[in-house]
């Protein structure tokens, strides 16, 4: 049983989440979402359009996510790795290198993001197109 864990926001899911969880999963039997809290959104400097629990409730709700867990710090996940006796972690290559210290207690893999979509770009089109309509 190969366990996997991926990291993020994931506000305003879209194809490129999708595609990220789905790899994340087939290389493996079981995937684990480390799903930023609000709190940790701000820390991050990231301010997402749902809330917490929305988000966990839409992640739970697809085939690839077997478990969402909070992720409430950037140091939290060695721990993680232990606790849930992860073999492998998966981020996005946005994040290259990142990770690599982890390397030491599981394999790190960094996957091609998903070009030409991300969450504020869609927050952004979905602004300008309603600025549009009010001229
Ligand atoms: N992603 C992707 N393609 C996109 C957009 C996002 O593959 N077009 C990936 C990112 O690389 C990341 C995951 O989807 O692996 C989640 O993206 P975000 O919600 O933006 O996560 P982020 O804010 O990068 O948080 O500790 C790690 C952080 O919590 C990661």
């Amino acid at each position: 049983m190969k366990r996997v864990i991926t990291y993020g926001t994931f506000d305003v899911l879209h194809i490129g989440h999708i595609n990220l969880l789905r790899r994340a999963r087939a290389l493996g039997d079981y995937l684990i979402v480390g799903l930023s809290t609000d709190e940790f959104n701000a820390i991050k400097h990231k301010e997402s359009f749902s809330l917490y629990e929305d988000r966990k409730v839409v992640l739970e709700s697809l085939r690839s996510v077997d478990m969402v867990i909070p992720e409430m710090n950037w140091d939290q996940k060695k721990d993680d790795i232990s606790k849930n006796d992860i073999q492998l972690l998966v981020m996005g290559d946005d994040w290259r290198g990142a990770f690599d210290d982890l390397r030491a207690f599981c394999e790190v893999t960094y996957l091609p993001r998903t070009p030409l979509v991300s969450s504020s770009m869609i927050k952004r089109r979905l602004l300008e197109e309603h600025a549009w309509k009010q001229l």
